[in-house]
């Protein structure tokens, strides 16, 4: 406590470049550092802001073998779609570069390598099961089996997403290859090892006793990981994507993806910084703080500080990890899988110019002392009742009266009246408390300190009607639109970190050059006799078929999860019904009973047979796409319904005249329409 720093160094998780951004990470990494990065810079401090992607790792590729293409189209697909929307949002990184970057390649080889010298790794062999028919060993997540835990069918070797249990691949009951669905070996490898359980004395008296201060939530899983007693973690993996291990012999081993990923603010910083980036790293005046979700929470606090204190050399650690809990979407978890979120690329697009709606919403609602729930309809009351209503309104009074009744001209004060002197002496108040609580890492708070500054000047407008007071006492009406007028700059100000981009439009409203933390709290920001520019609203209501359609949205990704859930499950959901028809429409269908005589294979086809048809009024060629899901041995003999009367096509070459009734579930399976007891052919349906 108290100690001062010169610089500030913040980072940001590095996101995983195999899908978008969503509202989760946002709420929980993103707008929160940028919050506290805007913050910072405002005050005047040496500010740097680190981002980038995390492009190495299994999931990436496992997305990559999923769509058939490299690791490498994948990452510079996510990459660009999560940098562009970053930007967007205006999450202002100094840099964001990517761990694919052959700055990072050679940063992160160099850091292996000195520890690997000096003797800081455990090597060890172990058997590592391997599959024989990809001839590869396989990572935790492509081995799958069951939960030893609760049973289920399809845990992974790094955890069961059935129970939550975290699970090591040789805990798996029956173990098989994620990949190639077969049977593994065990074989021995050889992999580096952090010996986590030498750094824990000195990880005890550093987090337990040294940063007591921290958030309880990230305190207590600090505690409970070194309690618990740490292991050493391999930092090595058998692996064709991501950092070669730089070591003779290492051949098809890369870096753990944890181990070369926090190496990544490093690597940033020296992309950005050649010739300065050791002043942010190496020196103790330069505060270091980590913004990452709760399930980042033992690398950063844990890993990669070990990682950092058995490099030495003057490497600083973090001061802070201000992590984040998670946020819900709509009652349910977040999930990239079942496409249950809100993505960032999309809403930019849903949501054009509306990027400080989601910055206000997903702050004030940020997970973070517990998980928490984003739903639409907040999101749409928050909007109209609190930026709308309460902030977008009160600037817009303030502005449109100085028009009004000064020409657009700050009027100057008169007399001050003790609710004048009241609402005054409130500004530096709220400052106060914004300022701490930005400073401690609780930024919802802050972020209603700031709505609280935005209420005070509504309330002191609606105690002060000045548009009544205008046709007696045109300099009561002068003080008071002075005092708002400071309010609203003062606004601009205490919202900038949270809504920079309706601050923007609130300084050009203002017609101010600049704006600082340091006049924050003052009563003076505009001069009498100052121009405003005109009265632009700060925010648009948001309708009901706004909302709606993005309840929508996610309602057909619940349907569209179900069907293939029951699908999964061996019960599909039945499809919706076809549009209407009419009597008439069914009369015009002549469906009648027929025997198949012959069946045969259509060459050169897998699924289309050809069948000579008994319709009872003739015999008949149909052909059929069923040689999927019956031989033609099969075939022969069956009494089927057929649609007759449809119009004949050539398949293949060959004349099909008539249609077989099939019944088809979603998964695609089809059966035949058969009447329960023999009857005549060509007996009419209907
Ligand atoms: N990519 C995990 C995540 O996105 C990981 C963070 C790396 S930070 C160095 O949750
Ligand atoms: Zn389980």
């Amino acid at each position: 406590m108290g100690k001062e720093f010169k610089r500030h160094l913040i980072t940001s998780a590095l996101p995983y470049a195999n899908g978008p951004v969503h509202i989760g990470h946002l709420a929980g990494v993103y707008v929160p550092a940028d919050i506290y990065a805007r913050f910072l810079r405002l005050k005047g401090e040496d500010v740097l802001f680190i981002g980038g992607s995390d492009e190495h790792g299994v999931p990436i590729t496992i997305k990559a073998k999923k769509e058939g293409c490299t690791p490498q189209d994948v990452v510079d697909k996510y990459h660009k779609i999560i940098k562009d929307s970053f930007q967007e949002l205006g999450i202002s990184f100094d840099v964001y570069s990517r761990t694919s970057s052959a700055t990072h390649h050679k940063t992160a080889a160099a850091f292996f390598r000195k520890l690997y010298d000096e003797g800081k790794f455990v090597e060890k062999e172990s058997e590592q099961y391997y599959d024989t028919e990809t001839n590869t060993f396989l990572a935790d997540r492509y081995i799958t089996g069951t939960c030893p835990k609760c049973g289920a069918e399809g845990a992974y070797g790094d955890q069961c997403e059935k129970c939550g249990s975290t699970l090591s691949p040789d805990e798996l009951i029956n173990p098989k290859s994620v990949i190639s669905g077969g049977e593994l070996v065990k074989k021995p490898t050889k992999h580096w090892y952090l010996p986590l359980d030498q750094y824990e004395e000195w990880l005890k008296q550093w987090i337990l006793e040294g940063h007591k201060e921290w958030k309880t939530n990230v305190y207590g899983q600090c505690k409970s990981w070194i309690d618990g007693g740490l292991q050493p973690r391999a930092v090595s993996r058998d692996l064709d994507w991501g950092v070669p291990v730089p070591v003779e012999g290492a051949e098809g081993k890369v870096l753990y993806v944890w181990f070369d990923a926090p190496i990544g603010y490093i690597s940033n910083t020296i992309e950005l910084l050649p010739d300065e980036w050791e002043k942010w790293w190496k020196s103790e005046d330069t505060k270091m703080v980590h913004f990452i979700g709760k399930d980042n929470i033992v690398f950063h606090c844990i890993v990669f500080p070990s990682m950092l204190k058995a490099y030495g050399d003057g490497f600083i650690l973090p001061e802070n990890v201000p992590a984040n809990e998670f946020l819900n979407l709509e009652g349910d978890k977040i999930s990239t899988s079942r496409n249950w979120a809100v993505w960032l690329h999309e809403y930019l697009v849903d949501f054009p110019g509306k990027q400080d709606v989601l910055r206000y919403v997903l702050c004030a609602n940020a997970p973070e002392t517990k998980d928490n729930d984003f739903t639409w309809k907040d999101f749409q009351t928050r909007n109209n009742s609190e930026l709308v209503a309460i902030y977008g309104n009160f600037v817009n009074r303030a502005v449109v009266l100085t028009h009004k009744y000064f020409e657009g001209k700050v009027p100057a004060v008169r007399t001050l009246t003790d609710v004048d002197k009241e609402v005054l002496a409130e500004i530096p108040q709220i400052k106060a408390s914004l300022e701490h609580n930005l400073s401690t890492y609780k930024f919802r708070e802050a972020l209603k300190d700031a709505m609280n500054l935005a209420r005070l000047g509504n309330k002191y407008l609606t105690e002060t009607e000045p548009w009544k007071l205008a046709k007696t006492d045109m300099e009561r009406v002068a003080t008071i639109l002075n005092i708002s007028l400071q309010l609203c700059a003062n606004l601009a100000i205490a919202f900038e970190p949270f809504l920079p981009f309706s601050s923007a439009k609130l300084v050009k409203m203002l017609n101010l050059e600049k704006i600082s933390w340091n006049e924050f709290g003052g009563a003076e920001i505009l001069a009498a006799g100052h121009q405003l520019n005109p009265a632009e609203l700060l925010f648009a209501k948001i309708e009901d078929v706004e909302i709606q359609a993005q309840i929508d949205k996610l309602n057909a990704t619940k349907e569209a999860n179900q069907a293939a859930a029951a699908a999964a499950a061996g019960t599909p959901a039945p499809l919706p019904q076809k549009e209407e028809c009419t009597f008439d429409d069914f009369m015009k269908m002549d469906i009648r009973t027929a025997t198949v005589l012959e069946a045969v294979k259509v060459p050169k086809t897998d699924k289309l047979l050809k069948l000579t048809i008994d319709t009872g009024i003739d015999t008949r060629t149909i052909v059929s796409g069923i040689a999927e899901h019956y031989t033609p041995e099969e075939m022969v003999g069956k009494q089927i319904c057929i649609l007759a009367n449809l119009a004949p096509r050539k398949i293949k070459g060959i004349e099909s005249k008539g249609m077989i009734l099939m019944a088809k579930d979603e998964s695609g399976r089809m059966k035949f329409v058969t009447p329960t007891e023999a009857v005549d052919n060509g007996a009419c349906v209907g």
